[in-house]
């Protein structure tokens, strides 16, 4: 918790100085970071949020690599792409957020659902603020871990405000953990501020459901202590307020602690006080001495798609005719064949076979682990989608009328178009959406002919 206060201290003074653009402080939260991940495997997915630095140094990332991340610098971890949080490592299972908050929620539900499929006794922890709760994303991750009953942590840090807006503003019940009865979901109220509550509830926690596979939602009680980021102060928030808080700073009362047990001395806090001060120092002396990165077009390009080798596959000598949706549902088919973890996700595509019968008969052939009916929620989906691609498994989403993508918009351009550019990660994912014309459900431009009848606009 100190090595993550002590770097956000040297953040508000170059932020001071110009040296760095941008800084959301998580001083006062750090005892959930630190203790969810400390509760963790190492080897279990952690998706964090603007103010979980405690998260990226528990997990042990080299100081001087984070600070090169934040500096634009090739140590970092998106050629200098980005500089904040928005990146994840596959080196030390950390899943970073994109800007839109809520779909880290559904990305969580497709790498628990690899664990499941890998039949594998782990579980993954996403972070969420109480503001990001209110967005959609954050129900339908909610709802579809339930459904499918996925082993994941759901750990909202309800810090009072979102930007300026107070918590009562943001949602109408007693606490974010009622929500859970509405999910089918074991929920916990956990005090924040207490980094032995937070580790010792969370490991309990994640060692029934290492054991009993299930999505747990944990609204941990906290309070933000700076601005929402440093530029925008906290005039809305009562000095009443402030104070109550600073008195339940989670490192001042863990020192406390463990003084009054006899544990550790003043003179131990100082000491590492001055080991981490020297670490933070040089790793950020490492991080200015690097070279700035000059951006070429080629690589620029070259990193917007994840590259692969195209096989092609001649076609048959004996060619017959056959109708265009048999023809889809053959390749499919083939495609299941040939990787034998590829998952289909959509709706009604399981037992019914799907809207127009693509996958007909396709859970006897691959039983429904792999062909899975999902609720109506095409941005969890193909959220899941992308999860299952962080830990290495193909899907193929089924839109069930293309108009429909527009629902799962945001993560298709900006989680799956853009990962790989962003921090190398692919998308492994097909999204298909049948289209065509002549039924008339949908949207069309009526225009006058000259007989007078609308004409159909494609
Ligand atoms: C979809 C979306 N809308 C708006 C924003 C701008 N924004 C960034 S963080 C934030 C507040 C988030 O509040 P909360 O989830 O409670 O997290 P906290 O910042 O308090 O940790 C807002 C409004 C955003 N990033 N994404």
């Amino acid at each position: 918790m100190l090595k993550s206060r002590l770097i956000e201290e040297k953040m508000l003074i170059l932020l001071r100085q110009g040296k760095i653009s941008k800084w959301f402080s998580g001083i006062g939260q750090e005892a959930i970071s630190v203790g969810v991940t400390l509760a963790l495997d190492a080897d279990e997915y952690i998706l964090p949020m603007h103010r979980n630095l405690g998260v990226f140094t528990t997990r042990e990332i080299p100081l001087f690599r984070l600070f090169s991340q934040w500096q634009g610098k090739a140590n970092g971890f998106t050629k200098g792409r980005d500089r904040s949080f928005h990146f994840g490592t596959q080196d030390y299972k950390i899943i970073g957020m994109i800007s839109h908050l809520g779909p880290q929620l559904g990305v969580a539900d497709g790498i628990a659902l690899a664990h499941i499929l890998k039949k594998e006794p782990k579980l993954t922890a996403v972070f969420s603020g109480d503001g990001g709760t209110s967005e959609g994303d954050f129900h339908e991750a909610l709802n579809v871990a339930s459904v499918w009953n996925l082993p994941v942590l759901f750990c909202i840090e309800n810090n009072g405000y979102g930007l300026s807006t107070p918590s009562n503003e943001q949602y109408n019940c007693e606490s974010i953990a009622d929500r859970g009865v509405g999910y089918g979901m074991e929920a916990h109220v956990i005090e924040g501020n207490n980094v032995i509550e937070v580790f010792s509830k969370v490991d309990a926690i994640a060692k029934s459901v290492r054991k009993n596979p299930r999505p747990v939602l944990i609204e941990f009680k906290t309070f933000r202590m700076r601005g929402h980021e440093e530029a925008s102060g906290t005039k809305y928030v009562s000095k009443k307020l402030m104070n109550t808080w600073a008195k339940k700073d989670p490192i001042s009362n863990f020192e406390s602690f463990l003084i009054d047990k006899k544990i550790i001395s003043k003179q131990d806090i100082e000491n590492f006080k001055q080991s981490v001060s020297s670490e933070i120092q040089e790793g950020l002396q490492t991080a200015f001495d690097e070279p700035l990165i000059i951006p070429d077009l080629e690589t620029e390009l070259s990193d917007v798609y994840k590259p692969f080798e195209y096989i092609a596959v001649d076609p048959e000598s004996k060619q017959k005719e056959k109708r265009f949706i048999d023809a889809i549902s053959e390749g499919l088919k083939q495609s299941m064949e040939l990787h034998p973890d590829l998952v289909i996700m959509g709706q009604d595509i399981a037992e019914y076979g799907g809207v127009f019968k693509i996958t007909e008969n396709f859970v006897e052939l691959f039983g429904k682990e792999r062909v899975r009916n999902t609720p109506i929620c095409e941005s969890a989906i193909v959220e899941a989608a992308m999860g299952l691609s962080i830990a290495g498994i193909k899907s193929v989403v089924e839109m069930q009328f293309a108009d429909f993508v527009s629902s799962g918009f945001n993560p298709i351009v900006n989680y799956l178009a853009k990962s790989h550019y962003r921090w190398g990660q692919a998308a492994d994912i097909v999204v298909r959406m049948p289209c065509g014309a002549g039924l008339q459900p949908g949207r069309f431009i009526p225009k006058q002919t000259k007989l007078g009848l609308p004409k159909r606009q494609v």
